[in-house]
């Protein structure tokens, strides 16, 4: 896409299917957002699904029984969410859902989130379905989606 510096874009999904995508503009590959990632959690940690219908475990990595903490898999927020982590690196600031951002041009990473068709989110996932960026220095601006990375793109700002 090619615009003029003090435009917008806004991003959507009008697939009739269930089918999340991000736009994800990242600086470095390290801040490349994987679904899942594991955590540690006290041994005396037990967790419920939040609906006794819903057929769920979490998945705990196997552990040796002299260690006092136990790693569960959990989603990364800074994939499921939307997220800006600044140019420092060191800043983490969430977005709300369907959020108006107005880009900087050297954060670390800028995601909208996983975007839904309009109400097609899944039970306990952010409805999101937009994500609109206001550019207003000019240069290139790459992109990706952070569910299929193949999927890219660019904003040249003029
Ligand atoms: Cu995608």
């Amino acid at each position: 896409m090619v615009i003029r510096a003090g435009e917008s874009i806004t991003w959507e999904t009008p697939n009739i299917y269930a089918e999340p995508h991000s736009v994800t503009f990242l600086n470095e590959i390290k801040y490349f957002l994987e679904f899942f990632v594991p955590f540690n959690v006290p041994n005396s940690t037990e967790l419920q699904p939040s609906d006794p219908k819903i057929s769920a475990d979490p998945f705990f990595l196997p552990t040796e029984s002299s260690e006092t903490t136990k790693t569960v898999l959990m989603v990364n927020a800074r994939a499921l969410i939307p997220v800006v982590i600044d140019s420092s690196g060191k800043n983490v600031t969430y977005l709300q859902p369907n959020s108006h951002y107005t880009m900087g041009g050297n954060e670390k990473l800028v995601n909208s989130g996983w975007l839904w068709p309009e109400g097609q989110a899944p039970l306990g996932s952010p409805q999101i379905s937009n994500f609109t960026i206001t550019f207003e220095k000019p240069g290139t601006y790459s992109y990706l989606c952070n569910v299929h990375p193949w999927m890219s793109g660019s904003v040249l700002v003029n």
